[in-house]
């Protein structure tokens, strides 16, 4: 039985394989749930892998990722809307925004949604970690400008990133409900 990951982010797809590797195979759906307006990843997350799962009517469960940058000093923004800024003003424009505040400090968050016949769970991660100036080719997102320990997790492997970041923490939450259950 595979897990379906509904995304259209490859880099989301990239680290949950990486990590869930040897648990279950990871499929990549394109499907575009509705994203409920909600200031709560969770409410997010939980609402779209219920619709993806009852649209796609296949066994299989489905698997949903909603995750946000919050900047301390801008009050959390851009949150729960951070894919939009991150398409509008951009990376290396947050980061210019950021600049000029003594706090830099931001948190990742994510939250993973699992919807399967039996109903649906959340499993939530975060990290915390200092703005800084772009530097780094790997990862994805607002990857090259947030640091942790002194390297940009767009300056580390999957492995690196997956062992501290807050994905890596809900997915090893999920691994954990996941393999219990099927015990
Ligand atoms: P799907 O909704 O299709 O899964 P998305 O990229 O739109 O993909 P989100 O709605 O969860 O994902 O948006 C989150 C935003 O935060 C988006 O701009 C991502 O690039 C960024 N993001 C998410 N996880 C990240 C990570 O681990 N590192 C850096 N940026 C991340």
């Amino acid at each position: 039985m595979a897990i379906q990951f509904v995304t259209g982010n490859e880099g989301k797809v990239r680290e949950a394989r990486e990590y869930l590797e040897g648990l279950e195979p990871v499929e990549q759906i394109e499907y575009d749930y509705t994203e409920v307006q909600s200031d709560s990843l969770s409410e997010i997350a939980a609402h779209g892998a219920r619709e993806a799962f009852e649209h796609l009517g296949s066994d299989e469960p489905v698997l949903v990722d909603d995750a946000g940058l919050f900047v301390d000093a801008l009050g959390g923004f851009p949150g729960p809307y951070s894919a939009y800024v991150e398409d509008t003003v951009g990376v290396e424009r947050l980061w210019r925004l950021a600049e000029t505040e003594e706090n830099r400090r931001a948190r990742f968050r994510t939250v993973l949604a699992y919807a399967d016949d039996d109903g649906t769970e959340t499993f939530s991660g975060s990290v915390a970690g200092t703005l800084v100036a772009p530097r780094g080719e790997g990862g994805f997102g607002y990857d090259p400008i947030f640091e942790y320990n002194g390297q940009t997790m767009a300056e580390m492997s999957t492995e690196e990133k997956n062992a501290i970041s807050h994905r890596g923490r809900a997915l090893a939450a999920f691994a954990e409900w996941y393999a219990d259950r099927e015990a």
